[in-house]
């Protein structure tokens, strides 16, 4: 609506970056807070590769507030490949745009790794919350009390919010929190999107979550999934997707025994691809030998991670 006498804007937009050290579960909290599985988890660190957008509204309006979260790669304390310097320069570019951070730390307690996180913060801007994230795993929720107070002598956070993303807990205060440090402004996306990736890229992240989860320590990070081939009409998708490895002894660790290892890949990835594009999914996986593209900017920007 047209606002002639420029009073205050009702309704919120902002950008706000989730940032933390790996495997504190800032993917996880994404997903939780917009709902949908928009960036990908695993039990081991280095899981997200890229900045990846995901978009909460809530209200209506003409009081509408829209949360459009980044979560970003866990800062990486080894820089060794081309891939890692542009996780950690991802995190600083992010830490620029936005309007408001999450930080995320595991609440059982503060650690010397947040400390570099925590360097990169700006001190000027009284726009970081602190997450104190997966609190189900303390024996008794009251021994978050010490931490808290710990990690408020650190930073001058604008608030502490404990949280759980698996469990669900305490989200909207977390939310809530968030929302005061959001400018006013009229929403970017559509209230029911969720993010701004393609479904090619999320489906190529899903077969890279399975791969990852899987595969456990196997096959040290050197992964990546390409599409190689989308057919889709209304009624189904044909799908092809290469597994790229670095070294062609990763390939039979990838394959398995008698291919059981890829074909379970392929089984659990095809059921959640099935799910994002509510339609039948025939999923093809191959394994391929790349080498170093973790270090080849031409594949990096390929594989959608820049
Ligand atoms: N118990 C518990 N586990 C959690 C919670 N949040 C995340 N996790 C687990 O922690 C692990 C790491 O979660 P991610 O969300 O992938 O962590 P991340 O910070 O995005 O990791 P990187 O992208 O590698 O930096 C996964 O096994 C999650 O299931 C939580 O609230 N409670
Ligand atoms: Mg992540």
């Amino acid at each position: 609506m047209l606002d002639p006498m420029g009073e205050a804007e009702s309704s919120r937009t902002g950008f706000i970056a989730i940032v933390g050290r790996p495997n504190v579960g800032k993917s996880t909290l994404l997903n939780a807070l917009v709902g949908e599985h928009v960036s990908i988890t695993a039990r081991r660190p280095q899981t997200t590769r890229s900045r990846v957008l995901g978009v909460l509204t809530r209200g209506a309006a003409p009081a509408i507030t829209q949360f459009i979260f980044v979560d970003t790669p866990g800062l990486q304390q080894r820089t060794r490949t081309l891939l890692q310097r542009r996780m950690n320069e991802t995190v600083r570019a992010t830490l620029a745009e936005v309007d408001a951070v999450v930080m995320v730390i595991d609440a059982r307690g503060w650690k010397s790794a947040d400390d570099e996180v925590l360097s990169l913060l700006p001190r000027e801007r009284a726009n970081v919350v602190l997450a104190l994230n997966k609190t189900d795993l303390l024996p008794r929720y009251d021994l978050v009390l010490p931490v808290l107070a710990d990690c408020a002598r650190r930073y001058p956070f604008t608030a502490l919010v404990p949280v759980s993303a698996e469990k669900r807990g305490q989200l909207d205060e977390l939310l809530d929190e968030i929302a005061l440090l959001l400018p006013p402004g009229q929403p970017l996306f559509d209230a029911d999107a969720v993010t701004d990736r393609s479904v090619r890229f999320l489906a190529a992240e899903i077969v890279r979550e399975k791969a990852f989860r899987l595969l456990g320590d196997e096959v040290p990070y050197g992964i990546a999934v390409a599409i190689e081939r989308w057919q889709e009409t209304a009624q189904r998708a044909q799908i092809v997707a290469a597994i790229l490895v670095e070294r062609e002894a990763h390939k039979p660790i990838v394959i398995g025994a008698g291919g059981a290892k890829l074909r379970e890949i392929g089984r659990l990835a095809r059921a959640d691809i099935e799910a994002l594009l509510g339609k039948r999914v025939y999923l093809q996986t191959w394994v391929r030998v790349k080498p170093r593209w973790s270090d080849d900017a031409g594949a990096l920007r390929a594989l959608g991670y820049e």
